[in-house]
């Protein structure tokens, strides 16, 4: 593992305790196309750790984000029928409960393709997205949501502020695990956010990262793994509160909703997690301690499935050039030897291959062109909305395999 120098992210503290090393790695959305199939792709060391003072668990190294977030960045929000009926009900609500109306002003951080604040403009709400991958901003201008492409932080917030006024409602979804200068990234929201705003903050729960094996979750594009109670800690050093929290079970193999405002109002429901945090223990290092020996059982519990099925005379494909697909192809070790081809929906990756072991992206039709025996859905946090959708191939005989929490092929 390599060694815990840097400080933690969110307190500074340089007591870092290492509990999980997948090896070196290589950057889990760099897809590699057809020209650069003959060249090494670059590796980093991909090492997570626990810090014992303020709680959050990060990963110790640190990936230039011009590299990971604008250079070649492939993730498009709007290919989940799944998150696009979560992000609208989620406007819906913030339009009902907080009377959102022509003089409110919403921003979003990490906007992508505008998935989300699209839904505000029939309410007439003056939105603004901010993100730094064009690609993305282009397709969510395209979209009628007006989009800065850059980093956010204090000195964006006051620019942002001083052009717009202050928000009424931030929403930052699936991009505090993303931001290496943390303190600066919460306190710019802090700058930014009207005295009685609210800020919504989403990401996946740690504990059920730990409990449900989702180790293919860690990649260098996500810094930090949030609990309840470091994000407490977090926002408190910046004149917040952690005032409510809700849960989404299915999303993300497990997300947090964080509402976050700067008057001090603590829900029941946020006590609750928070006294739960500590009753299970998540804010020690004996929650994570056992952690590397699961990982590895379900790294040698896949391999020999997949092993075995290859071995009986099966073929297999895998669903979903995901992120986190990367981290378990790398980590697992499977390459063409064993995947035929992935499958995606998103255009964008379509024709490339998956980093490191190289095995081709094709869209999703090739399922029932081939007829593969055994599907490993890589995106399994898509589960149920991949099963539906693929009704054809199962009636045909075809099976899926799920890699977390323990690998097995599915009824
Ligand atoms: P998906 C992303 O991680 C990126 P990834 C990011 N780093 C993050 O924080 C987490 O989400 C939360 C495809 N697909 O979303 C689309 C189909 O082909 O799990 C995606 O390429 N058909 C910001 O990359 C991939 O699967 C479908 O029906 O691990 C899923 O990737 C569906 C539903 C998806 O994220």
């Amino acid at each position: 593992m390599s060694d815990p120098a840097i400080p933690c992210r969110s307190c500074g503290s340089t007591d870092l305790r290492p509990f999980l090393s997948l090896g070196k790695t290589p950057l889990a959305d760099a897809l590699v196309t057809a020209e650069q199939l003959d060249q090494t792709d670059p590796t980093f060391p991909l090492d997570v750790a626990f810090c014992p003072s303020c709680t959050l668990v990060q990963i110790l190294e640190e990936v230039p984000p011009q590299q990971l977030f604008v250079d070649n960045y492939l993730y498009f929000s709007s290919f989940s029928d799944h998150l696009l009926r979560h992000s609208r009900e989620h406007v819906e609500g913030l339009v009902a409960n907080r009377g959102l109306n022509a003089s409110s002003f919403v921003v979003e951080l990490a906007s992508n393709d505008g998935y989300l604040l699209r839904n505000f403009l029939p309410h007439g709400v003056k939105v603004l997205g901010v993100d730094p991958a064009p690609d993305q901003a282009n397709a969510a201008r395209e979209a009628g949501v007006p989009t800065i492409e850059e980093f956010f932080g204090v000195e964006s917030a006051r620019r942002i502020r001083a052009e717009h006024g202050p928000a009424d409602v931030i929403i930052a979804n699936n991009v505090m695990a993303h931001v290496p200068a943390l303190n600066d990234f919460v306190g710019g929201m802090a700058e930014l956010l009207a005295d009685d705003g609210l800020i919504t903050v989403e990401n996946p729960w740690v504990k059920d990262l730990v409990d449900h094996g989702e180790f293919d979750t860690v990649y260098h594009e996500h810094l930090c793994y949030y609990s309840c109670t470091s994000v407490d800690a977090l926002v408190r050093r910046h004149g917040m509160f952690l005032n409510h929290v809700e849960y989404f079970p299915d999303l993300h193999g497990g997300t947090l909703r964080w509402h976050i405002g700067k008057r001090e109002q603590v829900s029941q429901a946020a006590r609750r997690m928070l006294d739960g945090e500590l009753a299970a223990g998540l804010t020690t290092f004996g929650y994570y301690a056992d952690f590397a020996g699961r990982v590895e059982s379900i790294r040698t519990g896949l391999r020999s499935l997949l092993e075995e099925l290859k071995a009986g005379g099966a073929t297999i494909a895998a669903y979903g050039a995901a992120a986190k697909g990367s981290t378990m192809l790398n980590y697992v070790g499977l390459g063409t030897e064993l995947i035929d081809f992935v499958v995606d929906r998103n255009t964008w990756k379509q024709g490339k291959y998956m980093p490191g072991v190289h095995v081709p992206i094709r869209p999703v039709e090739a399922l029932l062109d081939e007829q593969p025996d055994y599907v490993l859905v890589l995106a399994w946090n898509f589960l149920a909305e991949i099963l539906e959708q693929q009704e054809e191939y199962r009636d045909r005989g075809g099976r899926f395999v799920r890699p977390v929490p323990t690998p097995e092929i599915l009824p």
